[in-house]
C-alpha cells in the first residue's frame, strides 16, 4: 500500500549498529579468557577465505573506548553487542572469571555514560570448546541448565543497567551450517541431528528468556532470527507452494516456536514422514508453550525466489555453495527435491557476495512478523557488506549509503503500515571479521585497516556513511531528502 505521508519514527527508537564478540574483540586467549569452538575452527585449513581468524580480530578489547568515543561523536542512541561466554566461564561452568566480567561491565558503564543504550546478546556462535569436548555442546541437553546458568550471571551482573536482550543469535543459521552443511563449528552434516541440536536450542532459549523474566529484571528479551522471506517466482500454483514449503521450514519452524511453543503442522509432518522430527522428552512440550519473547529480533540481509522442485529434481543442498571469495556469480542455487529450489529473481540486484538487494523485502518481513506474531520487531542486523577503498584517507561508501537509506525508508513505511518497530542496529559498526569471509567483505560505518594478512594498523576511519547516518540520527528519520 501507499501512504499519501509517512508516520513519524517513535521518540526513542534506538538508532544504531551492532557486532558480536569473535568479530570484534581479538584478544583471544587474554586475561583467562577460554577457548571456543570458534578459535579453534578457523585454524582448519580450508574453513575460512585465506585461513583468517579473530585472534586480533579488530582488537575492539582493547580499544572499545575509541570505539565508543566515535559512537558518541556519531550520536548513536543503541549499540547491541555480544558477550563472549569463554570470558565469562573459560570452561563453559564453575568459576567466574571476574576479569571477563568486568571488561563487558566498563564496556556497558562507557555506554551509558556517552547515553548509548546497550543490547546485549548472550550467545553470538562462540560456544566455550570445554562444553564442546565434553557433552557435544548444542548436542546434549546438559546444554540447557548451562546455557541458563551463564545467562543468570549476566542478567545479576548487568540487569541493573542493560534493558534489551538478545538470547540466541540467528538460530536457524548456526545449527543449519553447524550441523547441515558443515560449515560452522562442529562441521558436520547430519539431518536428524541437526533438528534434534535446534529442539534443544529452542529449548535453552525458553529456559533463559523465562529465568529473565522470573528474577524480574526491567527489560525485554527476544531471539534474534535470520529472516529470509521466500518469494514464488510467478503465480503457477506449484511455484507459489515451493515458495510455502520455504517459507514454512525455513521461516515458521523457528519463530512459530519461539512464539507459539509449538513447531508447525506441515513443517513437522514432513520431518516426521522423513524420520528426522526432533524427539521430545518429558517437560519439553511445556516448557516450550510456558516462553513468551518480549520482542521478535530480526536480521534480515536478503529475500529468496523459489521454483518447484519434484522428485528428482535439483538437490545441492550439502554441496550447497556459498560465495566467500566476493567473485560475483559465484554462489550456487540449492533446492530440495519434493519441496522447492532457489532461482534467480530477475527483479533484484545482487551484492558481490551475490545476496539480493531487496529493501521491499525488509517492509514485508517486518509485515509478516507482526501480523503472524503480534510481537513488537527490533531490527538487529541488516546491512551492505562490500570492498571498500581507502582514497585519499577517506572511504566513499555511496553504495552503502543507498542500500541503508531503501532500508531505513521501507522501516518507515512499514512503521505506518502499523508495524512496531522499537529499533535498528544495522550491521556493523565497526569494520570487522565476517565469518568465513575474511575482512575483505566490509559492512562498518567505521573502516579498520585490517586485511587477510591480519597485520592492520587497526587505524580507525569513519566512512561517508557514517555522517549520513549520524544525520539520520539527528533528524530521526524524518528528513526524508536523507532518505531518497
Ligand atoms: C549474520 C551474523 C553476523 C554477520 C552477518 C553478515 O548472519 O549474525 O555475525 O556475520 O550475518 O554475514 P557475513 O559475515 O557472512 O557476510
Amino acid at each position: 500500500m501507499e501512504h499519501k505521508q509517512l508516520a513519524a519514527f517513535p521518540n526513542d527508537f534506538l538508532w544504531g549498529s551492532a557486532s558480536a564478540a569473535y568479530q570484534i574483540e581479538g584478544a583471544y586467549d587474554e586475561d583467562g579468557k577460554g577457548l571456543s569452538v570458534w578459535d579453534n575452527f578457523v585454524r582448519i585449513p580450508g574453513k575460512t577465505f585465506k585461513g583468517t581468524n579473530g585472534d586480533v580480530a579488530v582488537d575492539h578489547y582493547h580499544r572499545y573506548q575509541e570505539d565508543v568515543r566515535l559512537m558518541a561523536e556519531m550520536g548513536m542512541k543503541a549499540y547491541r553487542f555480544s558477550i563472549a561466554w569463554t570470558r565469562i566461564f573459560p570452561n563453559g561452568t564453575g568459576e567466574v572469571n571476574e576479569a571477563g566480567l568486568k571488561f563487558y561491565s566498563d564496556l556497558i558503564d562507557d555506554l551509558i555514560a556517552n547515553g548509548i543504550e546497550p543490547l546485549v546478546t548472550i550467545y553470538h556462535w562462540d560456544l566455550p570448546q570445554a562444553l564442546q569436548d565434553a557433552y557435544g555442546g548444542w548436542e546434549s541437553r546438559q546444554i540447557i541448565p548451562d546455557f541458563v546458568a551463564y545467562a543468570e550471571t549476566l542478567f545479576k551482573a548487568y540487569g541493573d543497567r542493560v534493558k534489551y536482550w538478545v538470547s540466541l543469535n540467528e538460530q536457524n543459521i548456526f545449527t543449519h551450517m553447524g550441523w547441515q552443511i558443515a560449515t560452522h563449528p562442529p562441521g558436520k552434516k547430519d539431518e536428524k541431528l541437526f533438528y534434534q541440536v535446534n529442539h534443544h536450542a529452542n529449548l535453552a532459549n525458553a529456559a533463559v528468556i523465562n529465568k529473565f523474566h522470573e528474577l524480574g529484571i526491567k527489560g525485554k528479551i527476544g531471539p534474534s532470527f535470520a529472516y529470509t522471506p521466500q518469494y514464488a517466482i510467478d503465480s503457477n500454483p506449484l511455484n507459489v507452494l515451493a515458495a510455502e514449503n520455504a517459507e514454512e521450514l525455513g521461516a515458521h519452524f523457528w519463530m512459530d516456536v519461539y512464539v507459539y511453543g509449538e513447531y508447525p503442522i506441515v513443517g513437522l509432518n514432513y520431518l516426521k514422514a522423513k524420520g528426522v522430527a526432533p524427539v521430545f522428552e518429558a517437560g519439553d512440550a511445556e516448557l516450550l508453550k510456558s516462553a513468551k519473547p518480549d520482542f521478535m529480533g530480526l536480521n534480515f540481509y536478503q529475500t529468496a525466489t523459489n521454483a518447484w522442485n519434484p522428485f528428482g529434481g535439483v538437490e545441492n543442498k550439502d554441496s550447497y555453495q556459498m560465495n566467500t571469495t566476493g567473485k560475483k556469480g559465484t554462489a550456487k542455487d540449492s533446492g530440495i527435491p519434493g519441496l522447492q529450489k532457489t532461482v534467480v529473481n530477475p527483479f533484484v540486484e545482487t551484492t558481490n557476495w551475490d545476496w539480493t538487494i531487496d529493501p521491499v523485502g525488509l517492509r514485508i518481513a517486518l509485515r509478516r512478523i507482526a501480523s503472524r506474531y503480534r510481537l513488537p520487531v527490533l531490527i538487529t542486523e541488516n546491512g551492505l557488506g562490500e570492498y571498500d577503498k581507502l582514497e585519499d584517507g577517506q572511504i566513499h561508501d555511496d553504495y552503502r549509503i543507498e542500500f541503508l537509506k531503501k532500508h531505513v525508508l521501507a522501516i518507515k513505511e512499514a512503521i505506518s503500515d502499523g508495524v512496531d518497530v522499537i529499533g535498528y542496529t544495522t550491521w556493523s559498526y565497526t569494520d570487522l571479521l565476517s565469518w568465513l569471509n575474511g575482512y575483505q567483505k566490509r559492512y562498518g560505518f567505521v573502516y579498520v585497516d585490517q586485511d587477510e594478512t591480519m597485520t592492520g594498523t587497526l587505524k580507525r576511519i569513519p566512512k561517508d556513511s557514517y555522517y549520513w547516518y549520524k544525520a539520520v540520527i539527528a533528524t530521526n528519520g524524518s528528513d526524508e531528502s536523507l532518505l531518497k
